[in-house]
C-alpha cells in the first residue's frame, strides 16, 4: 500500500532546541517517529532521557522508549549548557499529568518495563525493522549513526536521507575553546571522527549548518507570537517555554541562541523555508580546525545556505498551535 507517511528516527542531544525539534516532529501528521536516541553531548543523559520519555508519553507515544547514547565524544560541551534538561524535567507542563503506574498493565506495553538498547544499536535495529526507508534526523553529534554504520553497514540501504544540524560552511563556527580556531560548529566538533565516518558513507546528507541557522535566532517576538497562538497546556506552550529558557545566552556567550535544531526538524514539514545548494565538502578531523566542514574533498551534500525567519515562525506556529494534550 502506498503511503505518504515519512518514517523518522530522531537522534538528539537534549538541548532546549532539540526538545523543541522533538515536539515539532511529534506534531506533523505525516511523520511517524520510529525511534528516538539521546546522545550525552549537550546534555546530562539521565534528565534528557526523562524529559524525552515525558514528552513522548504526553504526545501519546509511550510505546517509544528513548535510547541512551553510550559513546563519549572527544571534545566535551560546557557543563553550564548541559544542565538545561534538569530544569526542563521539573517544568509543571511536563509533570501535571499523573505519572504512569509501574503495574502489570504498563509492563505489557510495547515500551514498558524493558530497558532500551544503546542508541547506536537501537538506531540500527529500528532502521532494519522498518517497512520502508527511514529518514534519520540528527540534532546532536553523529556518533550513533557512525557506530551504527560500522557495526551494521547494511543500514545504509534502509536510510532514505540523513538530515543533520551541524557545521559552518561560509560563516564563522561557534566553538570558542583554547587551541581551536573557531571555524567549527559544536555538534561536529564534539566527535569529528563520527562526522567523517558519515561523510564517507554513500548516504544522502542534507546539512543545516550555521549559515542557515544563524538567520533564525530565538527572539522575544517569536516567543510572544507562539504564546499568543497557544491554547492552555499544549505543544505551543511547551515550545514557547523551552525558547523562553534560552534567554541570557547572548549575555553569557556574546552569541544568540538560535533555533538550530528546530529549523532542521522543520525540514520534514515540507515547506519552502530554506534555500539549498549542492556543495562538495569534507570534514577536518584533527588540529585547530577539527570538526570544520571545508569546501572541496569530493563528498557532495545538500546544504541549507539561507533561511526565511518569517516563513519559519509561521510554520512553527501553525504546526504547534492547537495541538492539544501538551
Ligand atoms: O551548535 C548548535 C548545537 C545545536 O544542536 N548545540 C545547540 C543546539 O542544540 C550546541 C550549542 C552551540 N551554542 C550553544 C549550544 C549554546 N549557547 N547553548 C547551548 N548549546
Ligand atoms: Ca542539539
Amino acid at each position: 500500500r502506498r503511503t505518504t507517511v515519512t518514517l523518522v528516527y530522531l537522534d538528539h542531544d537534549g538541548g532546549l532546541d532539540d526538545l523543541a525539534a522533538l515536539r515539532l516532529l511529534l506534531s506533523y501528521e505525516h511523520v511517524t517517529l520510529v525511534g528516538v536516541a539521546v546522545t550525552p553531548a549537550d546534555c546530562l543523559l539521565e534528565p534528557a532521557l526523562s524529559v524525552t520519555a515525558k514528552m513522548l508519553r504526553l504526545a501519546g507515544r509511550d510505546d517509544l522508549r528513548p535510547a541512551p547514547g553510550i559513546i563519549e565524544g572527544r571534545n566535551p560541551f560546557p557543563l553550564a549548557w548541559r544542565v538545561d534538561c534538569l530544569r526542563v524535567d521539573r517544568l509543571p507542563i511536563l509533570n501535571a499529568a499523573p505519572a504512569p503506574g509501574r503495574g502489570a498493565r504498563d509492563a505489557r506495553r510495547p515500551g514498558g518495563g524493558r530497558p532500551s538498547l544503546p542508541a547506536h544499536k537501537d538506531l540500527a535495529r529500528k532502521v532494519l525493522a522498518a517497512p520502508e526507508p527511514v529518514t534519520v534526523v540528527c540534532t546532536g553529534p553523529l556518533s550513533n549513526l557512525a557506530r551504527g554504520l560500522d557495526e551494521h553497514p547494511e543500514i545504509e540501504a534502509g536510510i532514505r536521507e540523513v538530515v543533520i544540524m551541524g557545521g559552518a560552511v561560509d560563516v564563522a563556527g561557534n566553538v570558542d575553546r583554547p587551541g581551536h580556531d573557531g571555524s567549527a560548529e559544536w555538534n561536529l566538533y564534539w566527535d569529528p571522527d563520527a562526522a567523517d565516518r558519515v561523510w564517507r558513507s554513500t548516504l544522502p546528507v542534507t546539512l543545516y549548518p550555521l549559515d542557515a541557522t544563524d538567520l533564525v535566532p530565538v527572539t522575544s517576538d517569536l516567543v510572544d507570537d507562539l504564546t499568543r497562538a497557544a491554547g492552555p497546556s499544549d505543544a505551543a506552550e511547551l515550545v514557547a517555554t523551552l525558547w523562553a529558557m534560552t534567554f541570557g545566552t547572548w549575555e553569557c556567550t556574546g552569541l544568540p541562541y538560535c533555533c538550530w535544531d528546530t529549523l532542521t526538524a522543520s525540514h520534514l514539514g515540507g515547506e519552502d523555508i530554506c534555500r539549498f545548494e549542492t556543495i562538495d565538502t569534507a570534514i577536518v578531523t584533527s588540529g585547530p580546525s577539527q570538526g570544520r566542514v571545508v569546501r572541496g574533498g569530493g563528498r557532495t551534500v545538500k546544504v541549507a545556505v539561507a533561511a526565511d525567519p518569517d516563513a519559519f515562525a509561521r510554520h512553527v506556529i501553525s504546526t504547534l498551535a492547537g495541538v492539544g494534550a501538551r
